[in-house]
């Protein structure tokens, strides 16, 4: 009802707030987009600006989708068999929002960062096991975006093994279209990506020397 739709426009919005561009223009005098991979993302700050930059940015991503899941259903009040749908959509929005944000021409990021913070408190042992996949991926190719599709990959294939979070039980039946159709749509977003991998030209992650800040 209308107390969903609020929870949605809330959610987009937290979501849609560009960190990583705001943090690249006023700390490094850049244009994101137009810097190394143009992503707005936590990594294309790591990559254009400095290693602590861009984990300034993935905290401020993550933040987004911690406080979407964690903030909203304090202020929207719904009834308690209600409010785990919330949550969900909430996630969900906070993802989209990062990715389609209307400050920037409904553009944005790939919503790693977002997802992770929101999984981290919808579904953490889900989030877990993802963040194994990434460190695992990570560690043998040193190449962030494949790292994050298998995260995502991995994170679905979880979620749907783990059960009690599972689309086969009716009371989690949104955390179980949740789980599919949030790591398809990042998968999604690195579709540039994974056609530069599949070229072979997907570049590892090199960090600028710190002193350039
Ligand atoms: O510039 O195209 P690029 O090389 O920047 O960037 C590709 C990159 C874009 O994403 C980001 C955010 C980086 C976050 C890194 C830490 C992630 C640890 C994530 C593990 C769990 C993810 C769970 C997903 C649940 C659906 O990929």
């Amino acid at each position: 009802s209308q107390a969903f739709v609020i929870t949605a426009g809330l959610a987009y919005l937290i979501g849609s707030i560009p960190f990583s561009l705001l943090i690249a223009r006023i700390f490094g005098k850049i244009d994101l987009r137009s810097h190394g991979s143009g992503n707005v993302g936590a990594t294309n700050v790591a990559r254009t600006m400095s290693a602590k930059w861009g984990a300034f940015a993935l905290l401020l991503d993550a933040g987004k989708g911690m406080t979407a899941v964690g903030l909203i259903p304090v202020l929207m009040v719904m009834a308690p068999e209600d409010v785990i749908h919330q949550k969900v959509l909430a996630a969900v929005m906070a993802v989209v929002g990062h990715m389609y944000s209307c400050w920037i021409r409904f553009r944005g990021g790939k919503g790693v960062a977002t997802a992770l913070g929101a999984v981290t408190v919808l579904a953490p042992q889900g989030m877990l096991i993802a963040l194994v996949g990434f460190i695992l991926a990570f560690l043998a190719t040193r190449i962030v975006s494949l790292s994050s599709i298998v995260a995502a990959a991995v994170f679905a294939v979880a979620q749907l093994l783990i059960g009690q979070n599972s689309l086969w039980k009716a009371n989690t039946w949104s955390l179980g279209v949740f789980s599919v159709v949030v790591p398809a749509l990042i998968i999604f977003q690195h579709r540039s990506n994974i056609l530069r991998l599949l070229r072979g030209e997907e570049q590892k992650l090199q960090l600028r020397k710190s002193e350039r800040q």
